[in-house]
């Protein structure tokens, strides 16, 4: 996500000289692509995903009005700010413009400086608008991705294994006596190791579309797609091994001298009846059944045969 760094706006306009003079204007600022038609702004648009559009309305073959409606239409573009550049300057046509969702509407010869002007403002709101959907996605504590987040990519990749019959993995993640933990230590400190546990667990994760999202406390769920049982297990038990290792101190702890955690998993098969609950009580038991067989332990349902029992740090 673009949250930092310079903003990328896509000129699109038939005329060379207009191109040029926009492309000088902005280039100081922003990363500029152009594109003189229709065609090209929609083909630049999907490769370069810019954050904001100056779409020419009269253009040949494509004009303005049919690349925002095809814009709309793909999710992966749909949400691009569009500011309309036309010589079409009576208010209905600035009317039309706005009612198909171009954020603003420029009519020409436009002035540079008002230009500039709009451009900033929509940048602007288009930060603030990544801005508010990254904080609406992320657990303010541990930085990892929020229960309202993994419920949302959950839905989606189990619908996505359901089908093209991809197995999906998912594990439970939860810290032994942590309650003992604070007891001891006291909450900041809890908080604190709390962060150590999400760094190791995010650092673990092998692939970008790896999800690992707070669940509850101290209870983190990790989504695995297109990722066999076997392969999940060992990602996951390296993570539990990579959290003993931090060395957090846990005198208090029945289980180890350091905060060690316990997880259970399962792997969706992608062509199995299953549905999203199945999975994920699947993994709760899997949890469940580690904690009770003595914590900082890995267990998997439907594990590979050919892997070894999968355990944490010993004491
Ligand atoms: P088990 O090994 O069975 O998981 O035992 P536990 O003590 O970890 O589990 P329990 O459910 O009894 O306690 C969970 C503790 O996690 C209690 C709660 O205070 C702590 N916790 C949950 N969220 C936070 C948090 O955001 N910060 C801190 N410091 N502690 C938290
Ligand atoms: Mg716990």
């Amino acid at each position: 996500m673009n949250l930092v760094g310079t903003q990328k706006v896509l000129v699109a306009d038939d005329d060379t000289v207009n191109r040029q003079v926009l492309a000088e204007l902005l280039k100081p600022e922003y990363t500029v692509l152009l594109a003189k038609n229709g065609e090209q702004a929609l083909e630049r648009a999907a490769r370069h995903l810019p954050d904001l559009i100056l779409l020419d309305v009269m253009m040949p073959d494509m004009d303005g009005y049919q690349v925002l409606r095809s814009l709309r239409a793909d999710e992966q573009t749909a949400n691009i700010a569009v500011i309309f550049i036309s010589g079409l300057g009576r208010p209905e046509d600035e009317a039309i413009g706005l009612k198909m969702g171009a954020a603003d509407y420029i009519a020409k010869p436009f002035n540079e400086t008002v230009v500039m002007a709009r451009v900033a403002m929509q940048l602007q709101m288009v930060r603030q608008r990544r801005m508010l959907e990254h904080l609406a996605h992320v657990d303010g504590l541990t930085e990892l991705a929020n229960r309202r987040r993994f419920d949302e990519v959950y839905e989606t990749e189990w619908q996505r294994s359901r089908r093209n019959g991809r197995p999906l993995s998912l594990a439970l993640l939860d810290i032994d006596s942590f309650k003992q933990y604070n007891d001891h230590y006291g909450h900041p400190a809890g908080d604190r190791a709390l962060r150590a546990v999400a760094r190791a667990v995010s650092s673990g994760l092998r692939r970008p579309a790896d999800l690992a999202a707070r669940y509850g406390g101290e209870e983190v769920v990790l989504l695995m797609p297109d990722t066999e049982a076997a392969q999940a297990q060992q990602v996951v038990s390296a993570i539990c091994a990579a959290i003993a290792a931090l060395q957090i101190q846990h005198e208090a702890s029945s289980v180890a001298p350091m905060l060690t955690v316990s997880a259970g998993g399962a792997t969706l098969n992608g062509t199995a009846e299953e549905s999203c609950s199945d999975l994920f009580c699947a993994a709760d038991t899997l949890l469940y059944q580690a904690k009770k067989a003595g914590r900082n332990r890995v267990l998997w349902r439907a594990a590979a045969a050919d892997l070894p029992p999968q355990s944490g740090a010993q004491p």
